[in-house]
This record gives C-alpha cells, sequence and structure tokens, in this order.
C-alpha cells in the first residue's frame, strides 16, 4: 500500500487536476490514441475519428476523457478501500470491453505524463512516484478481479 505521505501526494495533485477534469481527459484519450493505436481500434465510436483535429474537435471524447478521470478520482479517493468503486468497472472491463492489462499500463502512463505536462511546478519526482504507485495499485486489483470475472487480462 502507500504511506499516508504518499496519499496526500496523489490527492494534493489531484485537486489541481480536478477543476479541468475535461481538458486533462481529452489529452488523455488524444495522446493514448496517438502513442498506441491499437486502444483507438477497442471503441466503436471513435475508431473512425482520423486526424488530429477530428480527435481534439470531438465532444463525444472529450466526455469519455471526463468519464475516465472522474471514476479514476473516486477510486483514488477511496485509497486503499476502492474495492466497491472498482468490481463493477473491472466487471465491464473483463466482460463487456475486454480490456487487456497491457492497455491499463499504457493510460496510466500516459495519464503521469500528461499531469506532469500541465502541473511542472506542482508535481516532482516524488509525488510523480506516489501517483505511479498508486496506479499501480489500481491495475493490480483490476487484474485481480479481471480473473474472478474469467477473463485473463
Ligand atoms: C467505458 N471506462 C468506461 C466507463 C468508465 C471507464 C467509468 C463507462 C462505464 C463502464 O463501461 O464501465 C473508466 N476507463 C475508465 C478508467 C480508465 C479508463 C478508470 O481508461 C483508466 C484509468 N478502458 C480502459 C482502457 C481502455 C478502455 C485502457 O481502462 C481502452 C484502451 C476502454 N472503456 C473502454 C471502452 C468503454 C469504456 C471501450 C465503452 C465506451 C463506450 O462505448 O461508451
Amino acid at each position: 500500500g502507500l504511506s499516508d505521505d504518499e496519499w496526500n501526494r496523489v490527492l494534493g495533485i489531484w485537486a489541481k487536476v480536478e477543476p479541468e477534469l475535461p481538458v486533462h481527459g481529452q489529452e488523455v484519450m488524444i495522446r493514448l490514441f496517438q502513442v498506441h493505436p491499437e486502444t483507438q481500434e477497442r471503441f466503436a465510436k471513435f475508431k473512425n475519428l482520423k486526424t488530429i483535429d477530428e480527435l481534439k474537435s470531438s465532444e463525444e471524447l472529450k466526455k469519455h476523457g471526463t468519464t475516465v478521470l472522474t471514476a479514476l478520482g473516486r477510486i483514488l479517493k477511496l485509497k486503499n478501500n476502492h474495492e466497491p468503486e472498482l468490481k463493477p468497472l473491472a466487471e465491464s472491463h473483463a466482460t463487456k470491453h475486454k480490456i487487456p492489462v497491457k492497455f491499463l499500463e499504457f493510460i496510466c502512463e500516459i495519464i503521469v505524463k500528461v499531469i506532469a505536462e500541465k502541473h511542472p511546478s506542482d508535481f516532482g519526482a516524488d509525488s510523480q512516484a506516489a501517483m505511479r504507485k498508486a496506479l499501480e495499485l489500481f491495475r493490480n486489483d483490476m487484474a485481480s478481479k479481471y480473473k474472478e470475472f474469467g477473463f485473463q487480462g
């Protein structure tokens, strides 16, 4: 688990992300699709967006980015007690969307990078390390729930 200091760092930077959640979410999704194009194929509603301009002007993509970061924020705020919030998410991702753990790794790394770019003076090495640890906890628990739902991930 994370220490109190680590959780304070995670929730401290999250408080700076939250006022502009849609902007961060949109950037995360666009970056994910650019760096790992195979992830875009998983979205029936986004796979036809070809250019960066199309991605940027999609209100639906911005909305999805907001959904992602809103769910993640709720999970982070529950610290180590995220199981009730995680379970339905793991279920949909295991049985409906079928998203490999590898893709969760991709998006988590991009989330750290986007926050680092947007908040250079508030997200130093120790805070980045704490966030990586929190996201690893999230992924590991998603992976073990995946198995309970019969998806090897
Ligand atoms: C949908 N993803 C969702 C939903 C939530 C999240 C809350 C809507 C409710 C549901 O279907 O359960 C949450 N998505 C997240 C979180 C992360 C995220 C917390 O990416 C990351 C921290 N889901 C993934 C990844 C992909 C993904 C890595 O975690 C793709 C590479 C796909 N999520 C995905 C898809 C949907 C979805 C395809 C359905 C989208 C739709 O058609 O509405």
